[in-house]
């Protein structure tokens, strides 16, 4: 055994430490996700800043509770009754006192100036000359239309996406078909969100962010608009977040984040005629023509949404949407 004691403080030490491990390699977690700390994993600049500073404040959380915990563990084990005589007493201790004021107030400094500059680089907007696209959001009971006020286009000129004199480009959502919202990846994105009767609440939990949709937001002074960009390409459902009435829980839509060149033929599909309707082509028709174009494109060219279905509006119907 040798000279080294084992104190009952070291003993549960080694143990926490042990159980940590195990804990660890037994969930088979990648560093990243144990660094992640159950934050979700997500698609833009906006929310991988978001998880720094959350791994971060975990990191410090930890810190400090571990602190804690051996202050309270060590008097608890070491300094148990040993007698009838009053231990050292430390009231009116002006260092101590100044330091259990101290520290928490740093602490609490340091995370609100954290907190604070996380979330001026969430919502922080540029300049609309450095803007790629511009979307306008209009929520109402109970779907989603998008439509494209402006993007720019492959050599950088800004156009605004109507057929010859006719509306922007439009995608509408229906009790029967979910709306694709379509955008670049790579690209600075710009929503102004709005609604047409009470308020929603647009989410996108790939975004890590969601902002309430209102109606009249200028009336009313809301900041109804954001900024953000999509790091890859894939579908993320997105919902409606704010309780709107009966049919809320089915206010469902799909953004599909394609690559630049993808989106501008799909753009440009959009304004064009398709022969066999003499209509624009739609959404769904643009995309199965890009799928057709480009077999590499699979998933991503469907014309349906893939991460979410529509939902079933007879009432007497038990099923839900995903
Ligand atoms: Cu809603």
């Amino acid at each position: 055994m040798g000279n080294k004691r084992r104190t009952p403080a070291t003993r549960l030490a080694g143990l926490a430490g042990l159980a940590g491990l195990v804990s660890l390699t037994l969930t088979g977690c990648s560093a990243d996700e144990v660094l992640r700390f159950g934050w979700p994993e997500a698609v833009t600049p906006q929310a991988a800043r978001m998880r720094d500073f959350w791994t971060w404040s975990v990191v410090a959380s930890l810190v400090i509770g571990v602190l804690m915990w051996v202050l309270i563990l060590w008097p608890v084990i070491a300094h148990r009754k040993k007698g009838d005589a009053l231990p050292r007493q430390f009231q009116y201790n002006h260092f101590l006192e100044w330091i259990y004021t101290g520290i928490p107030s740093i602490i609490v400094v340091v995370l609100f100036y954290f907190t604070v500059t996380t979330q001026e680089y969430v919502l922080a907007e540029e300049a609309p000359e450095d803007v790629d696209v511009t979307v306008n959001v209009l929520a109402f009971q109970w779907n989603w239309q998008f439509e494209y006020e402006a993007y720019k286009d492959q050599s950088g000129a800004t156009v605004a996406p109507r057929t010859s004199e006719g509306p922007l480009v439009q995608t509408v959502g229906s009790s029967t078909e979910i709306p694709l919202l379509v955008l670049p990846t790579q690209s600075q994105i710009h929503y102004n969100l709005r609604a047409r009767d009470v308020i929603h609440s647009f989410y996108v939990p790939e975004f890590n962010f969601k902002r309430d949709v209102f109606p009249y937001p200028e009336k009313n002074n809301q900041d109804n608009t954001f900024q953000n960009s999509i790091d890859r390409e894939g579908s993320f459902v997105g919902r409606c977040a704010e309780l709107c009435g009966t049919y809320h829980s089915g206010m469902n839509f799909e953004v599909r984040a394609l690559n630049p060149d993808r989106f501008d033929r799909y753009m440009i599909l959009r304004r064009t005629e398709n022969d066999a309707t003499g209509e624009p082509y739609t959404a769904a028709e643009a995309l199965t023509m890009l799928g057709e174009e480009d077999s590499s494109c699979g998933d991503l060219c469907s014309p349906t949404a893939t991460t979410t279905s529509p939902f079933d509006t007879d009432r007497k119907s038990r099923t839900s949407p995903n």
